[in-house]
């Protein structure tokens, strides 16, 4: 009977109005996301050994984050482990809400170890892409890290590319058989900073390239003929990576929650806190096809490092689990020249709507920063002949202890920093300990010069990953060697890489500018996190502007310190 199936057609067309309808609320309100986070100890078996381990949620990596732009977020962190920490939102502007950004002893104390809690609560707007989240005390983020995704408003039609079958998020780590925390420690004690580690990881995995037999591997199946978006995170503590999957090429899309025109290639090169979206076809004959990653080692003397290949595998469905992988041939540890393209290469989409790079400049900076040797300390008991220091622009960033240079700021509490680091490399030789800051007012334009400097010779330069907290910035230029005004017409002001943490090459520079449009304090620092106890920091103090730009008051539960 025909006007029955046109009776059930109609209704079926009402149910799917009232859907859409539904839909498109849900996509025009903001919602609150709401997350806990138990840290506590997890049981693993990884290189053939038992070891426990500190995750959140008992997940390696943790849970992943999935909001919409404009969504608030509130995340109950409890530590139940032994270790003080707190935890940090990677990239998320923290737009007056700076007391929830996580940085230890920077924006908060951490959280007390044997059931401390602590509830952070904060809206992300104006940003969209991958970010991700991790532990930010000792070297606990090894462990306790996870992707925090921010979808377009609207839904996949927002994305300034096709939306694509399917999401697959990558996090590269860095994996250590001995307690993360010892690593440090022992780190400090011998003046060195932490060991190298026994492995890189997919998704929390080794992979199968080495003499451990039955070890676990990501693996993840494909549709033939799709269009994939790879949510790649660089979550290894103290190393770059270079990464590829056999038979496929990628068009990365986005770095940093920030789009980038599309670039097409076979590799992709992140550092620690870097993420890079990149679009992947499953146009290649049905089969199996590794994915691999390992270290770019960008050191100019040689010192060990870890030299294994962390694998995952692309299975095309329908294609038995036994059939044998294809290997990509990843770029030479040492390969500069192909980590120099893909860092130098990318543009911002620059669409009308985005922010533009302000063009006055109010405070000209220009910091310089690397590794030297210096005497043992009287508690550094195994500590040989000298220790690494490090430090920008020769002030050596020591952590206050009494209380968070945030609450510092806010209730006006002397002695805890000074307003003094220079704006310019001083000309004298050796280091100051110092929690020096550098002052400037709301929406004031700061544009960096960051030069990587070789203090000692028997140390050389690497590729330090630099981080800036609170603020997205514009990378206007790089280059080798040391910068020189001369250079600002190599500035690009009209589609630079938006970025909140840039790869300053060994022995060159980097030139960033932002607007300080969040009042605060603002850590910037070398996301390696070996260098990070060595002094090489320092912090932007963001004053209050006119109302409604202001830092409200913390939190009631807001972390005290305790000696
Ligand atoms: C966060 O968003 C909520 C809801 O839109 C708003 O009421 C609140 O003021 C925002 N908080 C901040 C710090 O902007
Ligand atoms: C991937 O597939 C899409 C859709 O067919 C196409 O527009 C795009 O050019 C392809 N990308 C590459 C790198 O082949
Ligand atoms: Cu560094």
């Amino acid at each position: 009977m025909i006007w029955e199936d046109d009776n059930r057609a109609m209704a079926q067309a009402a149910m799917l109005v009232l859907l859409m309808l539904a839909l498109c609320t849900a996509a025009a309100s903001a919602a609150i996301v709401e997350h806990t986070f138990k840290v506590g100890g997890t049981n693993i078996n990884q290189l053939c050994m038992n070891s426990v381990i500190y995750t959140a949620n008992q997940e390696l990596p943790g849970p992943t984050i999935e909001i919409s732009e404009g969504d608030t977020l509130v995340i109950h962190a409890v530590n139940e482990s032994p270790y003080p920490l707190s935890l940090h939102w990677h990239g998320v502007y923290q737009l007056r809400s700076g007391w929830n950004d996580g940085a230890n002893k920077i924006t908060q104390c951490p959280i007390q170890p044997y059931g401390g809690k602590f509830t952070y609560q904060f809206n992300v707007t104006g940003q969209e892409g991958t970010l991700w989240w991790h532990a930010h005390s000792s070297l606990l983020r090894a462990t306790i890290y996870g992707a925090l995704i921010i979808k377009p408003r609207k839904g996949p039609s927002g994305y300034p590319f096709p939306a694509p079958y399917e999401e697959i998020p990558i996090l590269l780590g860095e994996w250590w058989n001995r307690n993360v925390d010892d690593v440090e420690h022992d780190g400090y004690l011998t003046g060195l900073g932490p060991q190298v580690s026994d492995a890189i990881t997919i998704n929390g995995m080794t992979g199968d390239q080495n003499s451990c037999k039955g070890s676990s591997m990501y693996e993840v199946e494909v549709e033939y003929g799709k269009t994939y978006l790879l949510r790649i995170i660089n979550a290894a503590v103290n190393v770059e990576l270079f990464f590829k999957v056999a038979g496929h090429t990628f068009t990365v899309v986005a770095a940093d929650a920030s789009y980038t025109k599309p670039y097409d290639t076979d590799v992709i090169v992140i550092a620690p806190g870097q993420t890079v979206d990149a679009l992947m076809n499953t146009t290649a004959p049905a089969g199996r096809y590794y994915m691999a990653a390992h270290i770019f080692d960008s050191k100019t003397v040689s010192i060990p490092f870890d030299r294994s290949t962390a694998t995952g595998v692309v299975k095309y469905k329908g294609v038995p689990d036994y059939a044998p992988a294809a290997m990509p041939a990843l770029p030479r540890h040492d390969d500069v020249v192909t980590a120099g393209k893909f860092y130098w290469s990318l543009t911002g989409l620059a669409r009308p709507t985005d922010p533009v790079v302000p063009t006055t400049v109010d405070h000209n900076m220009v910091v310089s920063f690397g590794l030297d040797q210096a005497p043992c300390a009287p508690d550094q008991t195994k500590c040989r002949g000298f220790a690494l220091v490090a430090a920008m622009n020769r002030n050596t960033f020591q952590f206050p202890d009494k209380v968070s240079l945030l609450e510092a700021l806010y209730k006006g509490v002397p002695g805890v920093y000074s307003e003094d680091f220079p704006d310019f490399p001083p000309p004298v030789p050796g280091f100051r300990k110092a929690t020096a800051v550098k002052k400037v007012n709301y929406n004031d334009v700061v544009e960096v010069v960051l030069q990587s400097e070789e203090y000692s010779r028997a140390l050389g330069t690497e590729n330090h990953p630099i981080h800036l907290h609170g603020f997205d910035f514009f990378l206007l230029a790089q280059g080798l060697g040391r910068f020189n005004p001369a250079m600002k017409s190599r500035y690009n002001l009209v589609d630079p890489q938006v970025r909140n943490t840039v790869a300053v090459p060994a022995g060159g520079w980097a030139v960033i500018r932002f607007t300080a449009n969040n009042p605060g304090m603002w850590f910037m620092h070398c996301h390696l996190d070996a260098h990070l106890p060595l002094g090489l920091a320092m912090v932007f103090e963001v004053l209050n502007g006119p109302a409604p730009n202001l830092l409200p008051p913390p939190r009631v539960d807001y972390p005290k310190c305790r000696r």
